[in-house]
């Protein structure tokens, strides 16, 4: 036994600095996304909701005044995070029904394959939304292939969004708590036979619908899609986030010994909102600043776990938002009526579904206890460049996407971002060019008149300054046409739109 002891302790010498070395190559990484959470949202962006708990990480790590999602949208968003590529490169990362096939190849490069090539242990839990299986899905059978076929070896997931069927757990291809006696089964086109409807039953709902959201309902609560069976494994809306963050701390518990990236995606504040009745009216805004509110206190239980299993100083953490801020999103649920002076996308204009900047500008920022001295950011970055940013962390390369390697700015040692970027919303783009935002002329209804939103489409082309006008107030178009035919020039040309290029002179 002597001898044995010995030899480990032997053995032990050497090993420890081996483990620290690579630890600090290879820290963990999480990823802390948000759904619908504006630039203005949160207190340390200017927000009248208390956020302590995110106010604390953004305000001792690096806060980003410029960080865009690529789209002002969930999937094409979401697409653009994992890939790298820019979601208008694909027609159909668009937002998606409940049914709709996985929209990234199994043999596309992602986030979480290039972190596995290094060692990762990879995980997606909550809000997915980028399509399951090949065609048409048996629900009651593994769904494949998912997030664990592009890279994630453990997967936990709602498959599209709160509002959407099917209302249940899907964790590594099978739904949670389906009993076999009760099928499920899911159509976005026509109802079941005999089911009831929020359109025809309202008698039913304890939430009422605005627009859209009026098929099968599910905990009284009406959604988009159809639904019959599988009543055993739907979610209980007030639950989902203990639920989410359970698994969240568990899959840190759990994978702690190797290096994890963990791509925490919360589903607030997205509709329906239904806060744990812990939450209720405590923002005094509505549902949807008490989920908010809950979202912020998950954030703090997620980061006291880390904490505690002493993780804290080897795990990078990265925080942002799919797309901006919307307040009627379909359901009548006093966002509006109680918003006071909250504004959840700031000073910016537009909202979710916007060119504008408040469609695609929200909050970002990055924490490293230890390694990242707090700071405010004004350099330019997109979630895109995750991609390329975090393979140079962790020593590897990846084949050309649209990611840049933005590494050092996400660390705070940087403040020289991107000088462009394509924003997408609705499948049309705008460009931002240093201070410049270019929208073409996009002919159609300015105002997205179900949730009053401005998504910036004017048949006229828009240039704005956005250094001295953040609110996009003043079209420079005709005052600078040298400027907008330049911007415009290099646009189509990232676009590869090469016969709109031609029609350019450049006086
Ligand atoms: C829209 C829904 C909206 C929301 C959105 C997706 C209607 C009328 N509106 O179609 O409520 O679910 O899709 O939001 O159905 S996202 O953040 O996931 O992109
Ligand atoms: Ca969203």
């Amino acid at each position: 036994m002597k001898i044995v002891n010995s030899i480990v302790s032997m053995l032990a010498l050497p090993i420890v600095p081996l483990i620290a070395a690579s630890s600090t190559a290879k820290p963990n990484i999480v990823l802390i996304y948000l759904d619908d959470l504006g630039y203005g949202d949160i207190s340390c962006y200017g927000g009248k909701i208390k956020t302590p708990n995110i106010d604390a990480l953004a305000n001792n790590g690096v806060r980003f005044t410029n960080g865009y999602a690529t789209s002002a949208t969930s999937t094409p968003s979401r697409y653009g995070l994992l890939t790298g590529v820019y979601p208008w490169r694909n027609k159909d990362a668009k937002i998606l029904p409940g049914t709709a096939p996985l929209i990234i190849g199994t043999e596309q490069q992602t986030l979480p394959k290039m972190l596995r090539s290094v060692g990762y242990q990879t995980a997606v839990i909550s809000k997915w939304h980028l399509g399951l299986g090949s065609g048409i899905v048996d629900w009651n059978k593994k769904i494949t292939p998912g997030p664990n076929e592009v890279g994630f070896d453990y997967s936990c997931v709602l498959a599209a969004t709160q509002d959407r069927v099917p209302t249940v757990y899907i964790e590594n291809g099978h739904v949670v708590g389906l009993d076999p006696n009760d099928p499920i089964q899911v159509d976005y086109d026509k109802n079941f036979e005999g089911e009831p409807t929020g359109k025809l039953n309202p008698e039913l709902l304890r939430m009422k619908w605005h627009h859209g959201h009026n098929s099968s309902i599910v905990n009284g609560i009406p959604r988009i899609g159809y639904v019959k069976g599988g009543k055993n494994a739907n979610w209980v809306d007030e639950e989902m986030a203990d639920y989410f963050l359970l698994k969240a701390q568990n899959y840190v518990k759990e994978h702690k010994s190797q290096p994890f990236f963990l791509y925490y995606a919360m589903h607030q504040p997205h509709v329906p909102r239904t806060p744990h009745p812990r939450f209720v009216g405590k923002s005094g805004l509505g549902p949807r600043g008490d989920v908010i509110m809950e979202a912020d206190w998950c954030v703090g239980e997620f980061i006291k776990t880390l904490e505690q299993e002493n993780l804290l100083e080897n795990t990078l953490i990265v925080f942002s938002s799919d797309n901006g801020a919307v307040l009627n999103d379909g359901y009548y649920d006093d966002a509006v009526e109680k918003l006071g002076n909250h504004t959840p996308n700031g000073l910016l204009r537009g909202g979710k579904y916007s060119l504008y900047e408040a469609g695609c500008r929200v909050p970002f920022f990055t924490y490293w206890k230890g390694k990242i001295k707090p700071q405010v950011s004004d350099a330019l970055i997109c979630q895109i460049d995750l991609l390329e940013s975090l393979a140079a962390l962790v020593g590897t390369d990846v084949k050309p996407t649209d990611s840049q390697n933005l590494l050092k700015v996400l660390l705070g040692k940087s403040k020289k971002g991107r000088e462009s970027l394509v924003l997408e919303a609705n499948t049309k783009t705008a460009f931002r060019k240093g201070d410049w935002l270019l929208i073409p002329s996009y002919p159609g209804d300015a105002v997205l008149e179900e949730v009053n939103i401005e998504i910036g489409f004017s048949p006229e082309y828009q240039l704005y300054n956005l250094k001295k006008d953040i609110g996009q107030k003043n079209n420079l178009a005709i005052k600078h046409p040298r400027l907008l035919n330049k911007l415009k020039k290099v646009f189509y040309t990232v676009r590869g739109d090469y016969k709109n290029i031609e029609k350019i002179e450049l006086k």
